[in-house]
């Protein structure tokens, strides 16, 4: 899996220093997933990335979700396509929240992952953000907001991230 400044995959957080764990249920995810890395690097927060499948590794599934907040993670981040079973079936395991984000699926462009993601039952929780990129750096930022809470360091970081995206913006549109 390629790796990102801060994406500390595949060590173990059993050091309880590593707060956010992105899993994801195919190598074939990681196309959309490392934006979700690449973004909690950006805003120095350290992470793991993980394949954990819900339907080919159930097992791992098991032993990941059970064992996610003994391990000292705070916060996951799971993406998953199609059958998109992965966020559901980890907030199921886990107290820990649980951002999903519906990756894109060839045959029905996401909106599959998406529904599967988005409709869980009362009493199961799964913060469902937008298909593809952009719901991944979104649950990156969610996340970091999230540790922010208890983080002063990092709520800075955040605020001048932000501060940053918004003096990117051009006033004027160009043919460029
Ligand atoms: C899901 O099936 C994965 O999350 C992935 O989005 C989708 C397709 O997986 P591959 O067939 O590409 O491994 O479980």
């Amino acid at each position: 899996m390629a790796r990102s400044t801060g994406d500390r995959s595949p060590k173990k957080g059993a050091d309880a220093t590593v707060p956010v764990a992105i899993i994801m249920g195919s190598q074939s995810d990681w196309a959309t997933m490392r934006h979700a890395s690449e973004t909690l690097a950006a805003l120095g927060v350290d992470h793991e990335s993980r394949i954990v499948s819900a339907h080919r590794t159930p097992e791992r599934l098991y032993d990941f979700a059970r064992g996610a907040r003994d391990a000292g993670f705070r916060v996951i981040i799971a993406g998953a396509g199609g059958a998109a079973h992965l966020p559901g079936m980890t907030a199921a395991l886990t107290p820990l929240p649980v951002f999903g984000v519906p990756v894109e699926s060839k045959t029905l462009s996401g909106q599959d992952s998406l529904l599967s993601i988005v409709q869980m039952p009362g009493g199961v929780p799964v913060g469902a953000l937008a298909i593809g990129k952009a719901g991944a750096i979104n649950a990156a930022l969610l996340a970091a907001a999230v540790l922010a809470l208890n983080d002063a360091a990092l709520a800075d970081r955040l605020d001048a991230w932000r501060a940053s995206q918004t003096a990117s913006v051009a006033q004027f549109p160009t043919d460029d």
